[in-house]
């Protein structure tokens, strides 16, 4: 293994100055948790085998599709953007998988770069395919449309671009394929609404046709942006209805920032868990329509409802019921490391908060309609404050008590500041 980018050394220092403080904590948590019969070890572990993976672009700076302000010591390779989901990973230790987008990770030698994340202590999370983006001598232009063009040589181009994601997929020991697709309109009229939407059905199968045995695919939906009148897979009944159509592989990732204002989340998350079609997540925070902002950071409440209904799913298991989690955002304001620390750890949290709803109170209380004692069952896990168990995992796993301290004693991003090429202005991704 090569070495780590945060020095062992630096984490157990830093530890050794939260340990008397988590120790007291954690025990205080766990008398209280006792009292109402539920074990601080058992929610632990549950815990220590939870996982989110990250997204290989949230490395660097995202930026709006006004502008990008880049940092210094930003990454801009994969090889860079790994290093710096290394240091994530060592500190957080809930981020093990890395999730690359084609072409932005294109490289000559993907078992090389499968052995350069396995050196880091990662592996290769979904492949994201991007034919939302024309690239340099690219044939066959995507501005009207990829998969539901109405021009076959695009739409073939489209299928050939994401077979050869899987392709790339099974040399990075990947077994699943993302397909996000921008198509859409802008004007009413545009384009036939419904044969957009059968073109899509019959090139998606082409890709689907050539998944490995055992991998997904995962359909994820998004209303709008950057087509902003129309988009081809625009909500769950879309994409549940493509993902029915495809087959059995085929299953639904919910971006949580690909819906209209206000829309109930975690509704969408328990039908399509009903139909054994829920595939996975990003994960992100939204406050008017954005997909950007860092998880748990505006409605931290509706991810602790949608990990409620996740646990609920878990007791009521549908066919094929795995969940991929991943991390995506856009960090334009912040060092993106520090965000998807804080994104893993929000996320976290929600998850264990979810584990400590009664459930027995919760389904008795729903059974005999007493609303103030299902919701208060809700309430009670939703107020318990579960850093310090979540801490306490983090600390047993080998990471960092205070995982944003540690980060900054390290002074990582100022040393890859003086190694790393600078990187250019421009507008973000989207
Ligand atoms: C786009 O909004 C989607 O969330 C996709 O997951 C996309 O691939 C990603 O944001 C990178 O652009
Ligand atoms: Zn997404
Ligand atoms: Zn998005």
């Amino acid at each position: 293994m090569t070495d780590l980018p945060i020095s062992a050394e630096l984490i157990a220092e830093s530890n050794a100055r939260e340990l008397a403080a988590l120790e007291d904590d954690y025990a205080s948590l766990g008398r209280k948790l006792e009292r109402t019969g539920i074990d601080i070890e058992a929610i632990k572990s549950r815990i220590a085998s939870f996982s989110v993976a990250v997204p290989s672009w949230g490395a660097g700076r995202g930026g709006t599709r006004f502008a990008k302000f880049p940092i210094p010591g930003e990454p801009t390779s994969i090889h860079e953007k790994l290093e710096d989901c290394a240091v994530i990973q060592q500190l957080s230790r809930v981020t093990p998988r890395v999730s690359p987008h084609f072409p932005w990770d294109k490289v000559s030698d993907y078992r090389g770069l499968r052995e350069e994340a396995a050196s880091l202590g990662l592996s290769f999370d979904a492949v994201n395919s991007n034919t939302f983006q024309d690239q340099a001598n690219q044939a066959h232009s995507y501005a009207t449309g990829s998969l539901s063009s109405t021009i076959e040589a695009t739409r073939m181009q489209a299928i050939e671009h994401n077979i050869e994601c899987i392709e790339i997929g099974r040399q990075l020991g990947s077994k699943e394929l993302t397909v996000w697709v921008g198509d859409g309109t802008n004007f009413p009229g545009q384009q036939d609404l419904a044969r957009s939407l059968d073109r899509y059905l019959e090139a998606a199968a082409e890709v689907y046709t050539a998944l490995p045995e055992d991998w997904r695919m995962l359909l994820e939906h998004k209303m709008f942006e950057p087509a902003f009148y129309s988009t081809v897979i625009s909500d769950w009944g879309s994409s549940i209805l493509a993902a029915q159509e495809l087959g059995p592989k085929a299953k639904c990732l919910v971006d949580l920032g690909h819906h209209a204002p206000n829309v109930n989340i975690e509704q969408i998350v328990a039908r399509l868990h009903r139909f054994g079609k829920l595939g996975g997540f990003h994960f992100n925070d939204s406050k008017y329509g954005d997909d950007d902002l860092d998880s748990g950071s505006i409605n931290p409440h509706q991810l602790f409802l949608v990990f409620n209904e996740l646990i609920e799913a878990e007791l009521n298991p549908r066919e094929g019921f795995n969940p991929s989690y991943m991390i995506d955002q856009s960090h334009n304001v912040t060092d993106p490391i520090e965000s998807m620390l804080s994104s893993a750890e929000a996320i976290t949290q929600c998850f264990a908060k979810a584990l400590l709803v009664d459930r027995e109170a919760l389904h008795f209380a729903q059974e005999a309609n007493d609303t103030m004692m299902a919701f208060q069952a809700l309430r009670r896990a939703y107020n318990t404050d579960v850093a310090p168990i979540v801490s306490q995992a983090r600390l047993e796993a080998g990471g960092a008590v205070d995982v944003l301290r540690t980060y900054r004693e390290s002074r990582y991003r100022s040393r890859k500041s003086q190694e790393r090429k600078a990187v250019g202005l421009g507008a973000g991704i989207v």
